[in-house]
């Protein structure tokens, strides 16, 4: 390989690898005798219809698209393992964590959320962190970011929280004003906003990040007792954050960055791994809770909750095939084993329609019969047909109805998801007035030094600066509110660039 990089040099190590070449055949197997030429009538055309290997290629080529993720479009992953190290089996029932020791196959994809699939790694964005642990109960996708928090509180907001960041509708171009006109209209952002615009919102590839489930989950035990939880993926790499002006460099010089970080690492026999730890909480505390533990634009209190060690995963193999294992890989906060299920967060909740739903569309209703979406040894056994791109056997000769008395799949009780307590009228709770600033004044005073605040400030004021003087005013306000010293510092910073550009 000489001094060329695994994956500078992925052709020549297939080559190497290979050795004898196949024969080369169509679509349907048909061996191929000559593909540098179409068939022509005479050596300057026209082309000939009957040639159905050109036809076979190139209607092929013209279908290759699939819509890309609507968010987290640019992204990369690799594959290895989850093993259990500590026993949390008198919270959990999930197989995964059955046994300490116990390995279960998974997979993870990295990506930035905003971009396009072309877009820069480096970009200032969180970064999606989706698991998939492929357990003999049916998949385990734990479809997290790098943050433990979120921007909005209800799922209302998702569709235009995203498009403020997506493209200007007349102009094409990313807007100036959209992104801080949203974020001032709901200050509940303003959490993940300053963390966003801190050191961690340019982590330097995928290696060094943390992972978090960051909404609430429940756990079950094998008595049918739950608790809420929240999972932890600490990097055993160390946290490593790219500086903002390292970060806009790469973006121009180096856009596929963090792909070729991870891929490299693995490629060369330095895998990457975390450490998963879950928070614990009880019905009765989460009854009592001042914090609505199920408002993920919070966090829980560490000391009153500590963390608890639950296993690690290693990294170890790259994909062979992006298309097939990663462009295709498709999560679901939907899908959880018995043991795990889901908590009343209204924003869970809403991913928990959304994600199935956008594969329906992305990859077809049976999305799930890909090879890297199967569950591992599971053969699903159930009453849905047909379909197109039906790959399976498609329940064979068995019965497709339910109840049924001739053998049919049957349920078990088992099985049945933890029963639960809810009360209260049905109606549209506006939550825009809830407490969105304490959380945001600890994680400024106490989590930031001296240094991140002000790069957390001037990286603020640098992205600000080209929205309108009112939208800028009303996220000073909202700085004010957490601190007075992040509302000034920012107003001055903001000064600074608002003058340079009336003296242009
Ligand atoms: Fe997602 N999100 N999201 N999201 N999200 C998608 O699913 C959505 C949210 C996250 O590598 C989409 O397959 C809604 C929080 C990751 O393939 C879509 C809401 C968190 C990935 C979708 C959220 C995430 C996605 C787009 C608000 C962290 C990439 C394509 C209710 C806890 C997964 C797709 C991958 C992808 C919807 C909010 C993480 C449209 C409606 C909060 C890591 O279904």
């Amino acid at each position: 390989m000489g001094s060329r990089e695994h994956a500078t040099n992925q052709l020549a190590d297939y080559a190497k690898g290979k050795g004898s070449e196949d024969q080369l055949t169509t679509s349907g197997g048909v061996p191929i005798g000559q593909k540098l030429a179409t068939m022509s009538v005479g050596p300057r055309g026209p082309l000939l219809l009957k040639d159905h290997t050109f036809v076979d290629e190139m209607s092929h080529f013209d279908r290759e698209r699939i819509p890309e993720r609507v968010v987290h479009a640019k992204g990369g992953g690799a594959f290895g393992y989850f093993e259990v190290t500590h026993d949390i089996t008198k919270y959990c029932k999930a197989k995964i964590f059955e046994t300490v020791g116990k390995r279960t196959p998974m997979g993870v994809r990295f990506s930035t959320v905003g971009g396009e699939s072309g877009s820069a790694d480096t970009a200032r964005d969180p970064r999606g962190f989706a698991m998939k642990f492929y357990t003999e109960e049916g998949n385990w996708d734990l479809v997290g970011n790098n943050t433990p928090i979120f921007f909005i509180r209800d799922p209302i907001f998702f569709p235009s929280f995203i498009h403020t960041q997506k493209r200007n509708p007349q102009t094409h171009l990313k807007d100036p004003d959209a992104f801080w006109d949203f974020i001032t209209l709901r200050p509940e952002t303003m959490h993940q906003v300053s963390f966003l615009f801190a050191d961690r919102g340019t982590p330097d590839g995928f290696r060094f990040m943390n992972g978090y489930g960051s909404h609430t989950f429940k756990m079950v035990n094998a008595d049918g007792e739950s608790v809420f939880c929240k999972f932890h993926c600490k990097t055993d790499q160390g946290i490593k954050n790219l500086p903002a002006s390292k970060a806009n460099e790469l973006a121009g010089s180096d856009p596929d960055y963090a792909l070729r970080d991870l891929f490299n690492a693995i490629a060369s026999g330095d895998f990457p791994s975390w450490t998963m730890k879950v928070q614990i909480m009880t019905q009765k505390e989460a009854a009592d809770a001042k914090v609505n533990p199920f408002d993920v634009t919070k966090t829980w209190s560490q000391t009153e909750y500590p963390l608890i060690e639950v296993g690690k995963f290693v990294l170890n193999r790259n994909p062979v095939n992006y298309f097939a294992e990663i462009e295709q890989i498709a999560f679901s906060p939907a899908h959880m084993p018995p043991g795990i299920e889901a908590s009343p967060d209204k924003m869970l909740q809403g991913r928990l329609f959304s994600y199935s739903d956008t594969h329906k569309h992305r990859l077809g209703p049976n999305y799930l019969q890909l090879p890297v979406n199967r569950c591992n040894g599971c053969e699903p056994k159930n009453y849905q047909r047909d379909g197109p791109m039906c790959s399976g056997d498609n329940g064979g000769n068995a019965p497709n109805y339910f109840p049924n008395s001739f053998s049919g799949p049957q349920q078990k009780p088992c099985f049945v998801e933890a029963e639960e307590e809810c009360h209260g009228h049905a109606k549209k709770y506006e939550s825009g007035e809830e407490d969105n600033y304490s959380q945001v004044t600890v994680f400024w005073e106490k989590v930031l030094n001296e240094e991140s605040r002000r790069n957390l400030c001037e990286n603020i004021a640098g992205h600000l600066k080209d929205a309108q003087a009112f939208i800028q005013k009303r996220a000073i306000y909202h700085f004010t509110q957490i601190h007075a010293d992040y509302g000034r510092m920012v107003e001055e910073l903001l000064n600074k660039h608002n003058a340079a550009k009336s003296n242009m």
